[in-house]
Parts: C-alpha cells; structure tokens; sequence
C-alpha cells in the first residue's frame, strides 16, 4: 500500500478528525507538520496539494485529500473495517448533516480561537514583527496573510468579539443539546460514526476560547465529550511534534 501522509498542525481540531479515523482504523501513517502562525499552509507547493491552504491534506501515493471529512470518507472507502460510515442511506445523510452543522460553527469559532489562544502563542514567543514579516515572506507573497498574522501578533484580545462568537456558538451547542438529549450515546445513535469524529476536536476546544461553562450549560454535550475521551483514539490521537523547532524554523 502506498504511505499515507498527513499534513496537519499542533492543536488542529480539523487534523485530529483524520488522526482519529486512521487510529480507529489501525492505518499507520505519517505526520509532516506545519506552522500555521508562520503560514506554512500558505506555501506554493503546499497550495497544490491543496488550494485552500489549510490543514489538514492526506497524501496517499500520487493523490492528494483535503478537507477533513472529506478524507475519513475516503479513507472508510478504502478501509471499511471497523466501519464509521452508516450502511442505512437515512443515517448517512444525517452524518453529512453533522459534518455541514460543524462546518457551520468552525468559522465563528475560528475567529474566537485566533483572538485568544492564538493571539497568545504568537505573542508569546516574543518573536518581533520584523521576523515575522520575514517568516511570512519567505512563504507566501500574499499581503492579506501577512497583515492577518502581524494583526494576531500586535492586536490585544477583542473582548468584544470573543463575546460575540460566544453567543452565535452557545446557540450552536443548544441543538447539539437537543439531539443528544434523547439518550442516544453517539450523533447517530447507537453507533461511533464519523459523525462524532466531525464534532469532538472542536467541541473539546470550548476552554480555550474561554466557554469554559460548556459542558456544564450542555450537560449531554458534557457527556457525549466523557465518551469519546474514554476512545483509545481520543488519547492516542493527541499528537504533537517533537519539539516545536520543527515547527517554527526560519528558513535560510
Ligand atoms: N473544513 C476544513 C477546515 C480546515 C481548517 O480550517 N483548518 C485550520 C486548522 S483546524 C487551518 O488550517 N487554519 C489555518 C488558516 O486558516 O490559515 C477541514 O475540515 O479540513
């Protein structure tokens, strides 16, 4: 079988949704990380295996894969064993229903992971906006990422516009609430699916954009989280890289 590679970043809920299928599945593969601070996924060659610049990208022999759902789709094609695709066309357009729901919120919550943990870790490495824009440069000739990035790196937190997310997302949760206060264990039922692999990793991201309540407010989102936890995969997918060096490099 040709290698499978894994483009993905540290703390990528969308690069955890793959990680978490191929583990369930058994597949080994590899993992290439990037720098998402530094633009890694803005790069020319990296914008041909996918245009959209973003993590994560499965490249299996000559073929290319992005978006996360996308690829666990693919990948439940080709490694149907155990499945997490529903054999029943009804359960299956839920599914989808699930991964277009979470598509839905990434953005708002995006926005709120950008103005705190991600202004944060920028900052926090005390690199200067001269190096940055070298970083950037030397990646992408594309102003609006580097004027995006020195934004993240310069800007204090927007309260106002983590307050705002919080709201459009609690809204979000409620439905969530809703589906899952029927008793089911998992989106679908009784069954792990892809679906539950579409909202885990970023429901588990609530802390960082200071919802910390979540799970509280939502207590059967609280415990669909506890279950997935309990996965083997849940742990063995929290991956990250070996030293953060091989993240951050500058280029010669
Ligand atoms: N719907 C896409 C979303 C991908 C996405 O937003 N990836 C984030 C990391 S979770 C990313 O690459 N962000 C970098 C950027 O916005 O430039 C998927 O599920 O693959």
């Amino acid at each position: 079988m040709d290698p499978l590679v894994l483009y993905d970043a540290p703390n990528s809920p969308c690069g955890r949704r793959v990680r978490i299928c191929l583990i369930e599945k058994a597949i080994p593969f590899e993992i290439r990380w990037m720098s998402l601070g530094l633009m890694d996924q803005k790069q020319p060659w990296y914008l041909e295996l996918n245009p959209n610049g973003l993590v994560p990208t499965l490249v299996h022999g000559p073929q290319a894969f992005y978006e996360s759902n996308v690829i666990n789709e693919y990948i439940d094609s080709l490694f149907p064993d155990p499945p997490l695709v529903p054999d029943e066309p009804y359960l299956q357009a839920q599914m989808r229903m699930w991964m277009a729901f979470e598509l839905d919120w990434a953005k708002p919550f995006r926005d709120a992971v950008y103005e705190t943990m991600g202004k944060k870790r920028l900052q926090d490495t005390d690199i200067s906006p001269a190096d940055l824009k070298r970083e950037i440069s030397a990646r992408t000739d594309n102003p609006f990422y580097l004027k995006f990035a020195l934004n993240v790196l310069t800007r204090p937190k927007n309260d106002e516009l983590i307050a705002d997310r919080h709201h459009v997302l609690a809204e979000k949760m409620a439905l969530m609430e809703e589906r899952l206060s029927d008793g089911r264990t998992w989106l679908l039922g009784d069954a792990f699916s892809l679906a539950d692999i579409a909202l885990g990793p970023r429901t588990e991201m609530f802390p960082i954009i200071e919802m910390d309540d979540v799970y509280d407010r939502f207590p059967h989102v609280g415990a669909f989280m506890q279950r997935l936890r309990q996965r083997p995969s849940w742990a063995m997918s929290d991956i990250k890289p070996d030293s953060l060096e091989d993240v951050t490099k500058v280029p010669a």
